[in-house]
């Protein structure tokens, strides 16, 4: 049975560079165990498209292509900060683009994973800004822009988001009971894994039919990173 690892929220920038050291130390040391890698989203702090890669950009590039390099698989979900990650850069990593919500098979049971953002439904400023830079002809747009030009963009957006969310309640941010029953009944399975909320835990969800579910929440890194392993021995979250 193959070991699969998810990570997600590692929010990769320059200016935290205990991060990045986190993230080497997971793909030097965790990752070689695995077979494949799924990277549920927000890996970057902010990605301003493919052609503005930087020198931290080509680093975590060339970690995964050792990975992958090695005869393992490597996906990666779109994140509220990278979703403008495409083929290029997932080419540059011998990685894979996965669409939301991806369906996988995990010893018998159906694993439905995604960023998690789109069930945060109560959260109407942040669905509508979803909607606008999810758009296709908003993101050609945007990636027609001169880099500055994008990064000063980003950074309005990341200060009007800062500030809108000190007004938020903590409910308002997480996700909504109805839209993860949906996600469920929709993929019809029987576990959900995302990220996203910072709120890592494992929640048992009682369908109406009287199926139990259960939906895990990845962490985010900080002082520590975080990964969970689905292997034989079952489904184990790690801190490190
Ligand atoms: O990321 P997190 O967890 O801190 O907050 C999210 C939601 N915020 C965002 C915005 C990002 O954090 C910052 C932008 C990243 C840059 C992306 C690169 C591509 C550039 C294109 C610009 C988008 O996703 C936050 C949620 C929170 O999760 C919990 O779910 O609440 O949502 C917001 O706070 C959104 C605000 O409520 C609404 C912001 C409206 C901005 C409208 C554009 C204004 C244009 C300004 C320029 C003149
Ligand atoms: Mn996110």
């Amino acid at each position: 049975m193959s070991v699969i690892h998810l990570i997600s929220d590692l929010h990769l920038i320059d200016s935290k560079p205990h991060l990045v050291a986190l993230f080497e130390k997971y793909m030097d040391e965790y990752a070689p165990k695995s077979d494949q890698l799924y990277v549920l989203g927000d890996l970057f702090d902010v990605w301003l498209g493919d052609d503005a890669q930087n020198e931290l950009s080509m680093k975590i590039i060339d970690s995964f292509r050792r990975y992958s390099d090695n005869q393992k698989t490597l996906y990666f979900c779109h994140g509220n900060r990278d979703f403008l990650l495409g083929d290029k850069f997932a080419d540059m990593t011998g990685g894979q683009l996965i669409g939301e919500p991806h369906n996988i098979e995990f010893d018998g049971r159906k694993i439905c994973l995604l960023h998690g953002d789109s069930l945060c439904t109560d959260d109407i400023p942040y669905q509508q800004l979803r909607m606008m830079v999810r758009n296709p002809e908003w993101q050609n747009q945007f990636l027609s822009k001169s880099i500055p030009d994008r990064i000063q963009f980003a950074a309005e957006v990341k200060a009007k988001s800062h500030n809108d969310k000190e007004a938020k309640s903590a409910e308002i941010m997480d996700v909504n009971q109805q839209a993860v029953v949906d996600c469920i009944k929709e993929n019809g399975c029987d576990i959900l894994i995302h990220g996203h909320t910072h709120r890592p835990d494992t929640h048992l969800i009682t369908l109406d039919e009287g199926r139990e579910a259960s939906r895990i929440v990845l962490s985010d890194w900080d002082e520590k990173g975080h990964f969970l392993q689905l292997s034989k021995d079952g489904i184990q979250s790690n801190y490190f």
